[in-house]
């Protein structure tokens, strides 16, 4: 197909993946080479579904297969599903597979009935999938007849190639609950502060043997009366041992004033996420957490 037809297809395919109310404004691309196994696309959600727009195609790779890696929690059912492959222009008729962090094929799927998202029965779908053990788990994306074997490889046969949208949905959302101290160092429990000053609240996330305080994604961190302020100055990076119990912590600045603080605030909330980094600590990221701690809020002075 010629560059303009091509432009055309995907444009047809477009509008009427708005007719039909499918959006994948929040797709990722792939990111080649995601192939052979080991070499898999982590994904990574702030919500229960996980989309990535993709292609088979002979220049990634000649024998081009996709793997995408993604965490999930035993008990999350999950359905992974084609979108946009074949029909209104695109053509590759895919095949999928379910694979555990050893490589071992879980479940195979292809043609399905068509769903909103897809114009043919040739795009794959698995329903139902009920995850054994939380942990790390793999979807390839391959085309007909190149279907999948264990470990990540395939039967040979023709190459087909097409674009297609991938979606992976039931994921639980993780949320790690952390501990935390505002005002480290201060012996008192509760230390006293005044929220309408316009000095910064040094707080500090604890790290633990399943809390490692160099996964946070600084830059997601919210601290205040409800963990959704935009409160946040900066970080250190020298991941002092705050309390001595020998886990890397994160000690943090926010702004006293955004963070929201009444004279009623009883407790500090601060939310975030873990994510970036490479090799295991890539594969450990991409949950949300949060964290509570006490707050002594000095009385306003009355006059009387
Ligand atoms: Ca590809
Ligand atoms: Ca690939
Ligand atoms: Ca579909
Ligand atoms: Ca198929």
């Amino acid at each position: 197909m010629n560059v303009t037809a091509r432009l055309s297809s995907i444009l047809a395919a477009a509008v009427l993946a708005a007719g039909t109310g499918q959006a994948y404004a929040s797709s990722v691309l792939e990111s080649e080479p995601n192939n052979p196994f080991a070499n898999a696309q982590v994904l990574r959600g702030s919500t229960s579904e996980l989309q990535v727009s993709g292609a088979l195609s002979k220049a990634d790779d000649p024998n081009d297969v996709d793997f995408f890696r993604f965490f999930a929690q035993a008990g999350d059912v999950l359905t992974v599903d084609i979108d946009q492959g074949f029909g209104a222009g695109e053509s590759v008729d895919t095949v999928i597979g379910i694979f555990d962090s050893a490589g071992s094929l879980l479940r195979a799927g292809d043609d399905a009935s068509v769903d909103p998202g897809s114009y043919h029965a040739y795009d794959a779908r698995i329903d139902g999938f009920v995850v054994p053990a939380t942990g790390m788990y793999t979807v390839g994306v391959s085309s007909y007849p190149r279907y999948f074997t264990h470990g990540g490889s395939t039967w040979s046969g023709y190459v087909d190639e097409g674009d297609y949208v991938l979606v992976i949905s039931g994921v639980s959302v993780p949320n790690v609950q952390i501990s935390m101290v505002i005002k480290p160092g201060n012996d008192n429990v509760s230390p006293p502060f005044n929220p309408r000053s316009k000095g910064k609240l040094p707080v500090a996330l604890l790290g633990s043997k399943d809390f490692d305080v160099r996964d946070v994604d600084q830059q997601s961190l919210t601290f205040g009366a409800t963990g959704n302020e935009r409160s946040l100055h900066k970080c250190s990076n020298n991941y002092r041992d705050v309390n001595r119990d020998g886990h890397r912590d994160l000690v943090c600045h926010f702004y006293t004033e955004k963070a929201g603080f009444g004279p009623s605030s009883l407790e500090g909330h601060v939310k975030g996420r873990t994510g970036g980094g490479s090799g295991a600590r890539a594969a450990r990221a991409g949950s949300d957490f949060e964290g509570s701690a006490w707050l002594k809020v000095v009385p306003a002075k009355t006059k009387d």
